[in-house]
């Protein structure tokens, strides 16, 4: 039933969207239905709810997001009828004599022990998804993830050492045609195989920053000093957009995040492909950092940062 209620939110959610996308974007629109088989997890305009599910974090997320909701739907109607009893039954002209009662013992204990048992059917299902969340337990790939002012560097051990950096597209030199969407499309996406658990290690560079894409159910700030871990996995083919969510400095609004997500052999043909176009001059500058990083003492990660420029 929850879930049902769910569904038919999100279901309204996407047909207002979907409506109001055909009434003032025909042009977009249609671009969008050219690539249906391929995801798009992105914003959409008049958009309510949470963003489509992209993969099994974000799946997780919505029936949380729904339990809560249909929780929440319960207890407003029920105040509502209680306001409207005591509205209608006790005002001053159906009820002239007032009862001076002020203490009932067992409506007491009720009104403290419901809301520690709905808290409580909260809570359970709330840390379950947080662990769910927390690690892969089984990881086919790793990334590391840094977040630097104002761009992302994306790096992959287990394929030889891959490094890039991944920069947003000016406003001015996107182009709707290919798909690309203002403040959401990058010159590097990251690509991963879809259906890989995706572990990801964070650091950041120079200031704190947050890797967060919606779609796909996963955010973790990047610290700098500081490897923190999370994962994700996306089940459809697909592009995923995020941002940068933690307030990072001037340009904080330049930093979104790309995830295309492609089949195992397209994934190989990427890494191969990537590993001569982008043979980072970058990635040695980045081991060394590390080194110095190691060498140095506690609490200095910014200024070997800032001497790097
Ligand atoms: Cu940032």
């Amino acid at each position: 039933m929850q879930r049902v209620i769910g569904r038919w939110f999100r279901l309204t959610g996407a047909a207002m969207a979907t409506l109001a996308a055909l009434t003032f974007f025909m042009g977009s629109a249609m671009n969008a239905a050219a690539a249906a088989e391929q995801m798009i997890g992105a914003p959409v305009p008049w958009g309510i709810g949470l963003q489509e599910a992209g993969g099994v974090l974000k799946e997780r997320i919505h029936e949380f997001n729904d339990l809560v909701l249909y929780i929440i739907i319960a207890i407003t109607v029920f105040v509502f009828i209680l306001l409207a009893l005591v509205v209608v039954k006790f005002n001053a002209r159906a009820n002239p004599v007032p009862s001076k009662t002020s203490h009932h013992t067992g409506l007491e204990i009720a009104w403290t022990v419901i809301p520690v048992l709905i808290l409580v059917v909260i809570a359970i299902p709330s840390f379950r998804l947080v662990y769910y969340e927390d690690r892969a337990r089984e990881a086919d790939l790793t990334i590391n993830v840094q977040g630097r002012q104002w761009y992302w560097h994306y790096e992959y051990p287990d394929q030889g050492g891959l490094a890039f950096d991944s920069r947003a597209i000016l406003a001015e030199d996107i182009n709707p045609a290919a798909g690309q969407i203002r403040n959401l499309s990058v010159d590097e996406p990251l690509v991963v195989p879809v259906g890989a658990n995706i572990r990801v290690i964070t650091t950041g560079q120079d200031v704190i920053h947050s890797f967060f894409v919606p779609s796909l159910g996963v955010q973790k700030y990047t610290i700098p000093g500081r490897a923190l871990e999370t994962w994700f996995r996306a089940d459809r083919e697909g592009i995923f957009y995020g941002q940068c969510n933690q307030i990072c400095g001037t340009n904080h609004s330049m930093m979104p995040i790309a995830v295309r997500a492609v089949p195992a052999a397209e994934f190989q043909a990427w890494v191969e492909d990537a590993k001569k176009r982008l043979a980072s001059a970058d990635a040695p500058a980045v081991a060394a950092t590390a080194l110095a990083v190691a060498e140095a003492p506690a609490g200095t990660t910014l200024q070997i940062a800032e001497a790097r420029r």
